[in-house]
């Protein structure tokens, strides 16, 4: 089928809107019609070339929602009309790390998906008979996009798709960092290094579970009033305060009891480290930081008990948590709609990434 996509040709350079040839599915896999995606944070990382593993010609995007159309042989899970979320990080539900019960990263198809390719080492995306790559197995910025069944979590059909995408990554990201990765109980302090797209939603997940002080970090004050909005208690501005770890720790009467990094940067991650309480302060790196960075912090922080740790994808499996996240914003107990602040055609993508390069919006949503 021919389908319309916003597509990567090179490092650098802007998308271009192109009608594309698309192969139905093959076995184990779904065609999908995309009605809403998110333009995050990552597709610019690859985008902009600063990513050493981004490969070009591709069709990125991995922030969507749409419906099943048609599924390939062997398919038993989702069918034709079903309301599906892409899933970067899936949930085959068979192997090692899955069966582990430790991890999110299903390993089934990260070394097809890492290489821009379907499990059976094919792209589905063509132009003039060139092969497009797929990215993060999604490629959500094409109308139509070919999945494994493993990767799409089927969603309720009431939810709306200009929401529901934000699911597929900055929601999850944020949220689950809080319910499934620290597992934070009601009534915990907790400090959040970046008040962006994922930032937002560590601070609504906090609150969501009865967190009791979250304090704010963000360079930019403009962030202030939408973090209040959605539970952040104190914010420090790194630029007014002498000593950002000293001050959190004098806020919460000896330090967070968790803390997220999620900016991307190895010098606030080792801040969030050392702001948590000695004994038991847990702290998340959620931000991705640029190739070759390493962190640093004195091992003393963790003979004295503080842990350091990761999460990706808020350490949701895909196929059976995010529905449920779903359901909690249908239920009311997650905003995502102020989050939503701008939506644009496909042929205006590029502007959505200039708004996020600017810092002047949380999330834009290209709607087909
Ligand atoms: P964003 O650009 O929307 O937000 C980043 C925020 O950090 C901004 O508000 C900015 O003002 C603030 N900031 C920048 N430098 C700062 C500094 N020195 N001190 C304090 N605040 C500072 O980005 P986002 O979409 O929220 O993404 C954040 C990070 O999370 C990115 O690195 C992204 O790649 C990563 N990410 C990780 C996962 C995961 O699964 N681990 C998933 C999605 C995104
Ligand atoms: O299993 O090695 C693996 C891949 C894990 C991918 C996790 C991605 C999380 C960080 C990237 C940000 C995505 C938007
Ligand atoms: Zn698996």
């Amino acid at each position: 089928m021919k389908t319309r996509a916003a597509v990567a040709w090179k490092a650098g350079a802007p998308l271009t809107i192109e009608t594309v040839d698309l192969a139905g599915p093959r076995a184990g896999e779904v065609l999908v019609e995309i009605k809403a995606t998110g333009i995050c944070h990552t597709d610019y990382y690859t985008l902009s070339g600063a990513d050493p593993e981004g490969l070009f010609p591709a069709i990125l995007g991995h922030e969507g929602a749409g419906i099943v159309l048609e599924t390939g042989p062997g398919v038993t899970t989702v069918k034709a009309g079903d309301h599906v979320i892409p899933l970067y990080t899936p949930e085959c539900r068979n192997c090692k790390f899955c069966l582990s019960r430790k991890t999110n990263l299903c390993q089934a198809i990260r070394a097809t998906q890492g290489r821009g390719l379907m499990p059976d080492a094919s792209s589905r995306f063509s132009l003039d008979g060139e092969p497009i790559l797929h990215y993060m197995g999604t490629s959500t910025f094409s109308n139509h996009t070919v999945l494994p069944e493993i990767a799409v979590a089927k969603i309720r059909e009431d939810a709306p798709f200009d929401k529901a995408c934000y699911i597929g990554c900055g929601v999850t990201t944020g949220v689950g960092a809080v319910v499934f990765s620290a597992k934070m109980e009601a009534g915990a302090n907790v400090a959040v290094f970046g008040l962006g797209g994922i930032g937002l939603n560590v601070i609504q997940g906090a609150k969501m579970v009865g967190a009791d002080r979250i304090i704010g970090i963000d360079i930019n004050p403009g962030r202030v009033e939408m973090a209040r909005k959605f539970g952040m208690t104190d914010f420090i501005n790194p630029q007014e305060v002498p000593d950002v770890v000293d001050h959190i720790v004098q806020l919460t009467g000896g330090g967070a009891d968790y803390s997220f990094e999620c900016v991307g940067n190895t010098g606030l991650m080792r801040q969030a480290l050392e702001c948590t309480h000695k004994g038991w302060g847990q702290s998340f790196i959620i931000g991705v930081a640029a190739a070759g960075q390493e962190i640093a912090t004195r091992p003393f922080q963790l003979v004295t008990g503080r842990q350091w740790k990761g999460s990706a994808f808020g350490g949701a499996r895909g196929r059976t948590d995010v529905p449920r996240i779903v359901d909690w914003y249908m239920e009311g107990k997650l905003n995502i709609d102020d989050l939503i602040t701008h939506t644009l055609p496909l042929e205006r993508i590029n502007e959505g990434f200039e708004l996020m390069k600017r810092g002047e919006s949380i999330r834009s949503v290209v709607l087909y």
